[in-house]
């Protein structure tokens, strides 16, 4: 282990709570922790006991000692919980810092998990997706995955490319004995299980992130009128002119327990302002990455052509001040509120159904990283493929498969750099 120094830091969210948890992980952390709490040093049980400064009481504290190897990082750990007052936890870690720890950097204590052999990367990832995961679904995709669900499909996939490496390093090294077999290695299967654990990264996405829902259409056929409504306060600008919203505008409402971002965009059309050009290009972006959308057009002036992209629903606003219903859209009035509900609805509707089509029985990718490696992987399979069907030489094809292989063990950690251990941790807050 190349650290060997002891880490300490705030485990729970900033803030006022009841409790508030200060962990401390390396080889002085039960040292540095009987410096301010008298305890019996049973490992695993709970004890209570009055955290010092010097002669001075800080808090009344409970206090779990972990003995090594068998604890998270997989080093001696002491977790003391206080009340949850941001001042008392800070000078406790003050305390702790003066008495021979040091501040933790983000996602260390995972950091360190990782680098004992505690957990690979993508379970490593996996406690990140979930804590940040904004649906049920997506906990329980990634316990999956923090319980070693990827990383067992990656090891399984690892074992049969190198199996066929074998076979063709027998064939290289000797050559005379093979001299008349029709070897063909055969990628059907992996690469099968590789596309389809690719499709999986969309959904999973959604799951941890939420569900993105755009409100489209052109200029003043009041979309931030409909976002402020269905956010219940005026986060963005109305006026009777048109064009006047000029960039995107996200805020987050909470439906059937799910984070959904809605984003107020630009009206489209075309437009030689400089600014509203950038708005009306963001617009379309939103568009594009939206799960769910929503176009909207003014009742009372509804203008000829289809929507450039795709339209989840189709919202007619200000039928207030229009004589013609629609039959083929959500009739509503932002000013009236007339129909608000059933469009929050028809909303909550889609959305779960964007997560609950989720397949959650098999593994799935979450991570932007372990999605780029597997493409790469995938990328080296049909590439040896490729080599094989234009009749290349074998060992030309066991470079692909020796490079995909590389890859996936990028994904597990069973390669990485400190670059990649840095990219993945940082993310992560302290005291994860
Ligand atoms: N009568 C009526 N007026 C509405 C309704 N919804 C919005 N308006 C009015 O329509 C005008 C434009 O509304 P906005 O919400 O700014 O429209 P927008 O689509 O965001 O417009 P841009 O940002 O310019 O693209 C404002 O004067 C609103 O008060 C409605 O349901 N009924
Ligand atoms: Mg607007």
């Amino acid at each position: 282990m190349v650290n060997p120094d002891t880490i300490v830091a705030i485990s729970t969210a900033p803030g006022r709570s009841a409790i508030g948890l200060v962990r401390l992980s390396g080889p002085n952390a039960w040292t540095i922790a009987l410096k301010h709490v008298k305890c019996h040093l049973k490992p695993r049980v709970a004890e209570y006991a009055k955290f010092t400064i010097g002669q001075e009481i800080l808090d009344d504290v409970i206090v779990i000692f972990y003995k090594s190897p068998k604890t998270y990082t997989g080093e001696d750990m002491v977790e003391i919980s206080f009340h949850g007052n941001p001042l008392i936890l800070s000078k406790a870690v003050r305390a702790m810092i003066d008495s021979g720890a040091r501040l933790a950097d983000p996602g260390e204590f995972t950091k360190r998990a990782f680098l004992n052999g505690k957990m690979d990367l993508t379970s490593a990832e996996a406690v990140e997706k979930l804590i940040d995961s904004t649906s049920e679904v997506g906990i329980k995709i990634a316990r999956k995955m923090m319980n070693g669900s990827l990383k067992r499909m990656i090891e399984k996939m690892r074992r049969e490319l190198l199996n066929l490496s074998a076979s063709i390093e027998v064939r290289i090294d000797y050559p005379d004995e093979f001299e008349s077999d029709d070897f063909k290695l055969d990628f059907f299967s992996i690469k099968n299980r590789l596309k389809k654990l690719l499709s999986t990264y969309d959904s999973a996405k959604i799951a941890i992130e939420g569900v993105k829902v755009a409100l489209l259409g052109a200029p003043n056929v009041g979309k931030s009128s409909i976002f402020n409504a269905l956010i219940g306060y005026e986060r963005t600008i109305v006026t009777p002119l048109p064009g006047t919203t000029r960039d995107t505008v996200e805020a987050e409402m909470s439906v059937n327990g799910m984070r959904v971002k809605l984003i107020d965009t630009a009206g489209i059309r075309e437009t030689a302002d400089e600014i509203e050009k950038i708005g009306v290009s963001r617009a379309l972006k939103a568009a594009q990455e939206a799960n769910v959308r929503v176009y909207i057009v003014d009742a009372s002036a509804p203008e000829k052509g289809a929507a450039k992209f795709p339209v989840d629903i189709k919202v007619m606003n200000k039928i207030d001040i229009s004589k013609k219903r629609f039959k083929d859209a959500l009739n509503v009035s932002a000013k009236t509120g007339y129909g608000m509900e059933k469009l929050r609805e028809k909303i909550a509707n889609l959305t779960t159904s964007v997560i609950e089509s989720m397949d959650t029985s098999e593994a799935v990718v979450m991570a932007e990283r372990q999605y780029h490696l597997l493409r790469k992987v995938l990328n080296e399979i049909e590439e040896a493929e490729r080599a094989q069907k234009n009749g290349y030489p074998i060992d030309i094809v066991e470079i692909n498969i020796r490079k995909a292989v590389e890859f996936l063990d990028y994904i597990t950690g069973e390669e990485y750099s400190d670059d990649i251990l840095d990219a993945i941790f940082s993310n992560f807050c302290v005291g994860k």
